[in-house]
């Protein structure tokens, strides 16, 4: 096997500064990280990314928490400017809120896209100096866009690889961006484009076949294709999955069935509804904790016997939308726990901070039913990694249907829609009083599901679409000679 390079914006951990020269080291929260870590860590490679903190890299820091990953970690580093208008700025500020179709939440400052650019280069540099040619380059995400488009200015011929793992939107919402032109050729600089859904997959061609009037879509059965420039991008769906094995293993521990039992003890009468979430408003929680109250409100046979712990675990607190959005979960907590607790029934049990993975197990295989309601999202790992952790094979999901694992998870969830907070309200009460029998049948569904296609399926699926690819890439621009090398950069790589 080729060795494997993953570029991503963060790096799997991030490094604080508590002191002159003194550091903490936080493991990510996230997806992309719970996703790539373990596949990494099992084959070995490079991953290049950014450690988190703004300004120059703490090198000894930096050692000690790369010592025992398995795998070569190389930093990027970002200034407060950068970190400011590439990650707060355009990623996080434009591209996040738009391709989850909340095109309001956009601030589409112009200086944005410039250091969207620049920083893009920064990286494109790394991958430059550290590459070698058989090396399987694969960047992710919409912080990196850009990443193709830099190394090919860069002369680089090899071939490259990009998953994205939010949605990509249908071009009413795209049209908006006011670069949608100039991102899609840097996105079609790569030569395979990986998507969660085929949703996404359609928007994607939709957009190019109306922005791009080069580019030409030669639709196929499995990976589809454009002509761009002479050259051919492919493009695929590829379902991002969980390490399964090592969720069962881990609700299977002994201390996580403890920690499940002293959950359950606490709430003896109750079924636990759960809600783990980053905070983050595409996540839906507000929609969600309406939806309970409404529940409450409609249904009296729930009250004193369910309970909703909701987890948040902080996220981009830095930006004021996400603070604002902190404190509107927070008032609806208080006025449901205000208007329906009794003395010995508290409905919403709230947490605002990051479980370590035991809890978070505890949590996935004591509660009864998962609530997993994003207004829009590129798959949603909380609701696979659910149902792997039901080793009991009970247990009860509601599922956005607008969430990626909606189209693998549909057989056996509940789906709802996030915007229609008394159909959610409905769907608690069916899934409260929904007998063993249909539980199991359905959860069996979805853990067949989730344990076959899971992140090594992800990875392998990817990795193999893109190798056939990079063999023919190989000898097509073979053909057109070095003449497009402009750069001395461009003879290292
Ligand atoms: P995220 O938006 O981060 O990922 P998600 O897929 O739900 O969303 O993953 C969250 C991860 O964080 C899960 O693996 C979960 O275990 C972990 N986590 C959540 N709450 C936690 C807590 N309280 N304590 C500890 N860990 C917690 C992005 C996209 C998603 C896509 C993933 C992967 O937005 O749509 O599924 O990437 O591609």
């Amino acid at each position: 096997m080729n060795r494997l390079i993953v570029v991503s914006n963060r790096l799997p951990f991030a490094l604080d500064s508590t002191g002159e020269d003194l550091w903490t080291v936080t493991p990510a929260a996230g997806g992309l990280v719970s996703a790539v870590e373990p596949v990494l860590r099992e084959r070995g490679g490079v991953w290049i990314g950014w450690p988190g903190s703004a300004g120059e890299i703490p090198k000894r820091a930096l050692a000690d928490a790369t010592r025992d990953t398995g795998y070569k970690v190389v930093a990027v580093a970002l200034s407060e400017t950068e970190r400011d208008e590439f990650y707060y700025g355009y990623s996080n500020g434009v591209i996040w809120p738009l391709f989850h179709d909340l095109q309001n939440f956009c601030n589409f400052e112009p200086a944005y896209w410039e250091a969207y650019k620049e920083v893009n280069e920064h990286y494109a540099d790394a991958i430059a100096r550290c590459s070698q040619p058989d090396d399987f380059i694969w960047v992710h995400d919409y912080h990196l866009m850009y990443v193709a488009q830099a190394l090919r200015e860069r002369g680089l011929r090899a071939a490259l690889t990009f998953f994205l793992h939010i949605p990509f939107p249908p071009y009413d919402i795209f049209a908006k961006l006011p670069q949608p032109q100039r991102l899609l050729r840097a996105l079609l600089q790569f030569d395979l484009l990986g998507f969660q859904t085929r949703r996404d997959v359609r928007n994607f061609l939709g957009c190019v076949r109306r922005v791009m009037s080069d580019a030409r879509v030669v639709p196929r059965r499995e990976l589809q294709l454009v002509r761009f420039e002479k050259r051919e991008i492919r493009l695929g769906h590829f379902p991002i999955g969980i390490d399964f094995d090592s969720f069962e293993r881990g609700a299977m521990s002994d201390a996580v069935a403890r920690r499940s039992q002293e959950l359950r003890a606490r709430f003896r009468d109750c079924q636990l509804i759960l809600g783990v979430d980053r905070l983050d408003y595409s996540k839906g929680i507000p929609e969600r904790l309406r939806a309970f109250r409404n529940a409450l409100e409609r249904h009296p046979e729930l009250r004193g016997r369910v309970v909703l712990t909701q987890v948040v675990v902080p996220s981009r607190v830095e930006i004021p939308r996400y603070h604002e959005f902190k404190q509107r979960i927070d008032r609806l907590v208080g006025d449901i726990n205000g208007r329906f607790s009794t003395s010995n029934w508290l409905p919403v049990q709230y947490h605002f901070r990051s479980l370590d993975r035991d809890d978070l197990l505890a949590h996935y295989r004591g509660c009864d039913i998962a609530f997993v309601t994003p207004l829009k999202d590129g798959m949603n790992l909380v609701a696979k990694e659910y149902c792997a952790c039901r080793i009991d094979e009970n247990g009860v999901l509601i599922l956005s249907q607008f969430a990626g694992a909606a189209e693998q998870l549909k057989t056996g969830a509940l789906l709802v829609n996030p915007y229609d907070v008394e159909e959610m309200a409905d769907t608690i009460l069916k899934a409260f009083r929904m007998s063993d029998a249909d539980r199991t049948a359905r959860m069996k569904r979805m853990r067949r599901g989730v344990r076959d296609e899971n992140v090594f399926w992800w990875v392998d699926s990817f990795l193999r679409a893109g190798a056939k690819l990079a063999a023919r890439s190989a000898g097509f621009r073979g053909r057109q000679g070095a003449r497009h090398a402009k750069t001395p950069s461009a003879q290292r790589i």
